[in-house]
């Protein structure tokens, strides 16, 4: 009989997941029900030979990133220490998607930067204009070309576990390729000249930094689904939000058209941004439909 191993969990393709032991890469899969298995989770596993392996054991996670609609729960990555929203001016950038990743750090417990790829676009200025708010809220604004100078993001980087999100064509891989040359992911280039469609990436996957530290790309998101939050984790997940809370007229203001609600007075002097108020109603109306 094999001895158990422990493992981190790499990649996930479909019911197969590739876990890094120090005896090696196992292809393995789950007892059972597939399922509840995160990029990067740490797990035992029972070697079956030389390069196969079951999962017997996820171990406790210290986070957990994932989006869920309301017929599915997507996970992302566990034991993540930071993650980087990319966002870019081609293509044209989602507000609203920002904030939900954003929304989704914050109820994970985990740090967020918000990187600003493609610097060498003479459309960058007018983004970093309109994204500058949200540094003053706490987000780290990192503005670079992946296809010139990463090196912005090492410190960031260095000893950690992070991960890439945004929407697809950001840059996301060109950023892995840059930092971790033999990563070699495919990118939109390649992508287009085989035809194979939208979106480059398809899988979440972990690659190990030169120094240090890992870094997980991530297919490139169009929705995320926060049906997990309920109202006052919503409230939380809004850091300007919070020094208002108990200030409006009723104790149970949803913030949406109540009176006297200190929130939509903040909005109405800007000192809040409508944009993240939109983001914040959007998420409020979703979380009160039916869950199947
Ligand atoms: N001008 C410019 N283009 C860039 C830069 N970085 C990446 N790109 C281009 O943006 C396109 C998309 O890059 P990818 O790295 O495939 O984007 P992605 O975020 O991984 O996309 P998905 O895998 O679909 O989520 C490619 O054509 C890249 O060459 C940059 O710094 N400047
Ligand atoms: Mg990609
Ligand atoms: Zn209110």
């Amino acid at each position: 009989m094999t001895a158990r191993q422990a493992g981190r969990v790499v990649a996930i393709h479909g019911s197969h997941f590739l876990v890094e032991t120090t005896a090696g890469v196992f292809d393995c899969v789950t007892r059972g029900k597939k399922g509840g298995i995160a990029c990067n989770d740490q797990v035992e596993i029972k070697p079956t030979g030389a390069t196969g392996a079951v999962i017997e054991q996820t171990l406790p996670r210290t986070n957990l990133l994932y989006r869920s609609d309301r017929f599915r729960v997507k996970l992302l990555a566990a034991n993540v220490d930071r993650i980087f929203i990319v966002t870019a001016a081609v293509p044209s950038p989602n507000p609203d998607l920002l904030n939900r990743c954003l929304i989704a750090a914050e109820a994970a417990g985990i740090p967020a930067c918000i990187v600003v790829n493609k610097t060498d676009l003479p459309e960058t200025a007018a983004l970093l204009a309109r994204l500058l708010p949200y540094e003053a809220l706490g987000y780290p604004l990192l503005a670079l070309a992946a296809k010139q100078d990463v090196t912005a993001m090492l410190p960031w980087l260095a000893g950690k576990t992070s991960i890439l999100i945004g929407a697809s064509g950001v840059g996301k891989s060109t950023l892995i390729n840059r930092l971790i040359p033999e990563a070699e992911i495919a990118t939109r280039e390649i992508s287009e000249a085989l035809d194979t469609g939208k979106h480059t990436t398809t899988h979440t996957r972990l690659y190990h930094l030169p120094n240090g530290g890992n870094l997980i790309d991530s297919p490139g998101m169009q929705e995320f689904g926060l049906q997990h939050l309920d109202s006052a984790g919503l409230q939380a997940a809004f850091p300007e939000f919070r020094p208002l809370i108990g200030q409006c007229r009723f104790y149970n203001c949803r913030h949406f058209k109540e009176p006297g609600c200190a929130i939509l007075a903040a909005v109405a002097t800007g000192q809040i941004m409508a944009e993240r108020w939109r983001s914040y109603v959007a998420l409020l109306h979703e979380l009160d439909a039916p869950k199947y």
